[in-house]
């Protein structure tokens, strides 16, 4: 017998990005990017879904489809054009679109630091200095009072260890660093700004009468493999690996308590400085020394990565065990570009969760529409709904139905999985 009930309360949306989707020649980093040549198809985020304008016709379109909360962002660089200057027109729209969600019953979380500067903050080196701090909780006590009691939930700063490690250890991010010192200690400053952000939101918020405040960080967290399980060296790797890419990030950001390889951590006093646990969870990593791989024979999506459904539970309970608090997915999704398993991929990841122990709360889908991946542009699709980004014309995928009746039927039905599973199956690599 197949199918699976969702947990009880367990409620389920989408998660995006303002860059990602919104489109519109805003002065930030991304965009500076794209222009410098580093997307691969030769995109940029200046077209991507035009959602800035569309938004009433994309959130309307999650109505329709059940959706019941919606992970945002928030484009600082369109927020705050020039440093101290605030845009109103901007900020009175994205409180248009969460009154919007609220009065259609979608619950809205807001993100407020997903990747993107604005460039006037990366020409003084962003997160590289401690003292720019200062101008990242500006913003924040901006959003967060401009939002008031529209908004309780917020992630202050998306993937710290993605944009830490891909701008300045791989440097194929902006700014295109390469030195492990800088990627240690940018880590170190962004760990510090979520703790800071933390304590000004809960202040903020209580002086503001709002209850029920939560806020957490999201790292993006993979289960990191040895290769070989028999082979000392490579269990090693695989442990120091998770420790640079994530774990360290993860516990000092929840605990205040600097994990190594950060050190010289600031002024926070240790303690607690996350109300749920948010995990981005994609794929398995495989680990035979510096670096990681994907296994052979495994399947794998379109960009090659491989879909191990098990490792978001094993990922969701190492946090857990840091910190045992409600636990929000606050991102998974696959590169399906044809649309071809991620109706099995949906399946597979939530049955995982709902016969899970923990205590899952969320479940965020990424993504609602096909958008802006980073360096791959508008080549790599992880949406429910199809985006022609010619047209701008917006299709439901099958896997938008599934999610739509899963929403709908609490859970996974034997007649669901038959019609939307069970002819599906993922491709090997090797
Ligand atoms: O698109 C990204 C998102 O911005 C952060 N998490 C991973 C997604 C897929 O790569």
């Amino acid at each position: 017998m197949n199918g699976f009930t969702l947990k009880e309360g367990m409620l389920l949306g989408t998660a995006s990005a303002a860059t990602q989707i919104e489109g519109g020649e805003t002065d930030h980093s991304w965009l500076d990017w794209a222009h410098r040549g580093f997307i691969a198809d030769g995109s940029t985020p200046a077209r991507a879904d035009g959602h800035y304008r569309r938004w009433q016709e994309d959130d309307a379109l999650m109505e329709t489809l059940g959706l019941q909360i919606a992970r945002i962002g928030v484009e600082w660089a369109r927020v705050e054009p020039k440093e101290g200057e605030y845009d109103e027109e901007a900020l009175a729209h994205y409180v248009r679109e969460v009154e919007w969600f609220n009065d259609h019953g979608i619950r809205p979380l807001v993100t407020l630091h997903h990747f993107t500067n604005p460039m006037w903050f990366e020409r003084k080196g962003a997160f590289e200095k401690r003292e720019n701090i200062a101008d990242f909780l500006r913003f924040v006590d901006k959003m967060v009072r401009v939002f008031g009691a529209r908004v309780n939930e917020y992630i202050t700063i998306n993937e710290p260890n993605v944009y830490a490690a891909n701008g300045y250890y791989f440097g194929i991010w902006p700014p295109g660093e390469r030195s492990l010192f800088k990627t240690i200690h940018v880590m170190n400053v962004l760990a510090e700004a979520h703790i800071d952000a933390y304590g000004l939101i809960h202040v903020l918020q209580k002086q503001m009468g709002v209850t029920g405040t939560r806020v957490s960080y999201a790292n993006h967290v993979r289960v990191f493999a040895p290769k070989d399980p028999q082979n000392i060296l490579h269990r090693f790797f695989a442990r120091l690996t998770e420790r640079f890419f994530q774990g360290s990030l993860s516990k000092t950001m929840g605990t205040g308590k600097p994990s190594f390889p950060i050190r010289n951590f600031g002024r926070a006093p240790h303690g607690l400085y996350c109300d749920f646990i948010a995990v981005n969870y994609y794929t398995r990593s495989t680990v035979a020394g510096f670096g990681d791989g994907v296994r052979q024979g495994v399947p794998v999506n379109d960009m090659g990565w491989e879909i191990y459904p098990q490792g978001i539970v094993e990922c969701a309970q190492k946090l857990y065990a840091i910190h045992p608090l409600p636990v929000y997915i606050t991102e998974n999704g696959t590169c399906d570009n044809r649309d071809e398993f991620r109706c099995r991929y949906l399946y597979d990841h939530l049955q995982a969760l709902c016969t899970c122990g923990l205590p899952v709360e969320r479940y965020y889908h990424w993504c609602f529409t096909d958008n802006f991946e980073w360096t791959a542009g508008e080549s790599a699709r992880f949406g429910l709904v199809h985006v022609d980004y010619e047209t701008q014309q917006r299709a439901v995928k099958r896997s938008g139905l599934f999610y739509r009746d899963i929403i709908a039927a609490g859970g996974v039905t034997e007649e669901m999985y038959q019609e939307y599973v069970e002819h599906q199956q993922y491709r090997n690599n090797g």
